[in-house]
């Protein structure tokens, strides 16, 4: 294993010196320490070698993807800088020419997709409401069935803050909020921002969801599968096909995840664009509703990869640039 872990480190060390552009190095990034990494695998099979091993190898691995971190980040800056001082060597301006007038401004994509999907939903008769950035731990965990010890709580990579609180990680705990003030029916979206430790070509440490929650008596998976289909359909048309996987979320039972085909650059992938599925029954106990006496579902989805479908856009980076250039186009 130690041979394996040298051959990673050799073959990555001189990809990352190979490396010349922001965008190669986010892939790069993902392939080398993303969950389905050479690296990863080691880590992952790190149970299956003796036990007297496994220290010395676990050691190896962490170090190994601590300097490629490191190497990583130190590589980032360095492009950034090229990229800065290429850019002010190119346009170098010319002060003496008139000015070309005040251009007009336009939304971000981010805010016309977030609209677009709030007035679809809108329409089928769900309220918009909205929760707070900085949520409690009991909001966005604890209610939803993320018990203080639940591994779930490693997927979100949370920014903690101080007494208990955190960067909200997704938007479910406006679900909680909503019902610890409401009794059902409910219907409700709350379009807003949230905040994780995690970053590449698909993944951004702050993005936008839209939260979607049905509640009342007699609520079925077959509202979920009709709704969501029916929405999917108007947001994409007939471009784009769409997949419903089975999932795991703490928070409903069944889950699943959608995800939607995408055709970028020539090639064409999946790419997941929400979570959903039957509200857990331990949810509505935190509630305080009756689980004998309503069911409901409730979903997730992230607005960067809808936007980055419907406008052909291979890097969630592009959004948050503020390049005059690409914001113009929408
Ligand atoms: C959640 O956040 C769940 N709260 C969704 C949910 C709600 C499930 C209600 C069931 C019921 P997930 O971590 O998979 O799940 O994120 C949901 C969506 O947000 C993803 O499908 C993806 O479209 C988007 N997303 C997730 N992480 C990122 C990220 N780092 N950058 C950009 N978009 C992201």
């Amino acid at each position: 294993m130690i041979d394996i872990l040298n051959s990673i480190k050799s073959d990555s060390i001189s990809k990352i010196n190979e490396l010349d552009s922001l965008h190669e190095l986010d892939q790069l990034k993902s392939f080398l320490l993303g969950k389905k990494s050479p690296l990863m695998d080691v880590l992952k099979d790190i149970p299956k070698i003796p036990l007297e091993k496994r220290p010395v190898i676990g050691k190896e691995a962490n170090q190994l993807k601590q300097e490629l971190t490191k190497r990583l980040n130190k590589k980032r800056d360095e492009l950034i800088n090229k990229e800065r001082d290429d850019f002010l060597n190119q346009n170098q301006a010319d002060v003496t020419l008139p000015t070309s007038g005040f251009p007009s401004g336009s939304y971000h994509p981010i805010t016309i997709v977030t609209r677009y999907v709030c007035s679809i939903l809108n329409r089928y008769g769900y309220a918009i409401k909205q929760g707070p950035n900085i949520e409690t731990d009991f909001n966005n965990f604890e209610a939803l069935n993320i018990g203080p010890n639940h591994p779930a709580r490693d997927m979100h990579d949370t920014f903690y803050l101080k007494n208990k609180t955190v960067l909200r990680t997704h938007t479910s705990p406006v679900q909680i909020r909503t019902m610890l003030e409401q009794e059902p029916p409910i219907k409700i979206i709350a379009p807003g921002k949230v905040y994780r430790c995690d970053a590449d070509t698909s993944h951004s440490p702050v993005f936008h969801q839209v939260e979607g929650l049905c509640v009342d008596k007699h609520i079925t998976f077959s509202d979920l599968k009709g709704t969501l289909e029916a929405f999917l359909h108007e947001l994409f048309g007939d471009e784009h096909a769409i997949r419903f996987r089975s999932s795991y979320f703490p928070f409903t039972e069944p889950s699943v995840e959608v995800d939607v085909s995408y055709t970028i650059n020539g090639k064409t992938t999946w790419l997941e664009i929400m979570g959903a599925g039957m509200v857990q029954r331990n949810v509505f106990r935190q509630v305080s509703y009756d689980p004998d006496s309503y069911t409901g579902f409730a979903f997730g989805l992230g607005i960067e990869r809808i936007a980055m479908i419907l406008y052909k856009i291979d890097n969630i980076r592009l959004f948050y640039e503020n390049d005059h250039r690409f914001l113009t186009q929408f």
